[in-house]
């Protein structure tokens, strides 16, 4: 087959649309493909990464925030992972006040329901073993995975053994902040829980913030209402303040002077630990209503906590160790930050429940 000279100009001039046309003529995807292009929403937060030390044979407490950031109820599935094999528990607190309320791991991926916009504070309980040795440190990691979207997010906690710690570490949650990390600025000024205990010779408050404490430009305090009289706050008078300034003021009718008493102040990881002699307080017979604040040098609150009410027994001289567990039975009043105008809904309550 032979073609003439102006027959295969005409070939290739063919050609050259063709292939103009092919490049143009825009790539047809499959309708599948096209939907899973669209961006997957995010619709799970989980906050905050914490750490704290504490002695073997003890069991922490770290509480973390999960959110539905989603329009719609959701449902996720929940586990927790410690590197070292320790036993693991998540429970959820549905009332701000002492420990966790139902249990949700064990057993492992379990689920939690959240509305649109709902926040769980969850509780979770890490059991070190007695013979790990000092200086160990225990990563967990507890995920959320959105069973509708398939996002996920995580908190590690993270804890250091230490032997040597000066102060035990059979801390009581008092309560809990319900507010999801952090409203307040910077991270380091929000409470997010409030614990005590007492070894006998001192009685010890710590507070878990959602970041590092730095006690040079901020101020970290505990303030105790032990007897009558005081500087009023909500609907108690405080006595004594523990301020991470190292001092131990006291309310002396009109302003808060220096005790001329240590406050004890210790940051570790993302908790701050203050602590005062108990020869250094005086305990009426009244039981003992505790506020924690975080502050700005020139006093302006940036957060607070409380007020919560411990039996004075369970304050004294009596390490809390040594008191049975049903004797522990302490009771609170409450009055949360969202509730801070109306202190009249307050309501006593049972921890450990
Ligand atoms: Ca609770
Ligand atoms: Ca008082």
């Amino acid at each position: 087959m032979k073609f003439s000279i102006r027959q295969l100009q005409l070939m290739v001039v063919v050609a050259f649309f063709f292939v103009v046309l092919i490049i143009m003529i825009p790539q047809e995807t499959p309708p599948n493909l096209e939907m899973t292009k669209k961006p997957v929403k995010n619709t799970v937060d989980m906050e905050s990464d914490q750490s704290f030390s504490y002695a073997a044979g003890s069991t922490i407490e770290y509480n973390i925030y999960l959110k539905n950031k989603g329009t719609s109820i959701a449902n996720y599935t929940l586990t927790a992972l410690s590197n070292r094999g320790y036993y693991v528990e998540v429970w959820r607190d549905t009332n701000q006040v002492g420990g966790g309320d139902i249990q949700l791991i064990p057993p492992p991926g379990s689920t939690i329901t959240l509305n649109a916009g709902e926040v769980a504070t969850l509780i979770v309980r890490v059991t070190i073993p007695p013979d790990v040795t000092a200086g160990t440190v225990d990563a967990t990691i507890i995920e959320a995975t959105s069973q509708n979207s398939g996002t996920s997010d995580s908190v590690t906690v993270t804890t250091t053994i230490n032997s040597n710690l000066p102060y035990p570490s059979n801390w009581i949650q008092l309560g809990s902040d319900p507010v999801f990390p952090a409203q307040v600025h910077p991270k380091k000024m929000d409470i997010k829980a409030l614990y005590y205990t007492n070894n006998g010779t001192c009685v010890f408050f710590k507070m878990a913030e959602a970041d590092t404490p730095d006690t040079t430009p901020f101020r970290y305090t505990v303030y105790l209402d032990t007897r009558a009289g005081g500087q009023q706050i909500g609907s108690h008078s405080y006595d004594y303040l523990l301020n991470s300034d190292g001092t131990q003021y006291e309310w002396n009718g009109t302003d808060w002077i220096d005790s001329e008493y240590p406050a004890y102040c210790r940051v570790d990881g993302t908790g701050i630990v203050l602590w005062a002699d108990l020869n250094n307080l005086s305990l009426d017979t009244q039981d003992i209503n505790v506020l924690a604040c975080t502050k700005t040098k020139d006093e302006t609150i940036k957060d607070e906590l409380g007020s919560y009410t411990i039996l004075r027994d369970n304050i004294s001289e009596i390490p809390l160790i040594l008191i049975p567990l049903l004797a522990l039975a302490v009771y609170f009043i409450i009055s949360r930050r969202r509730e801070k105008n109306a202190r009249a809904h307050n309501s006593i309550l049972k921890t450990h429940g």
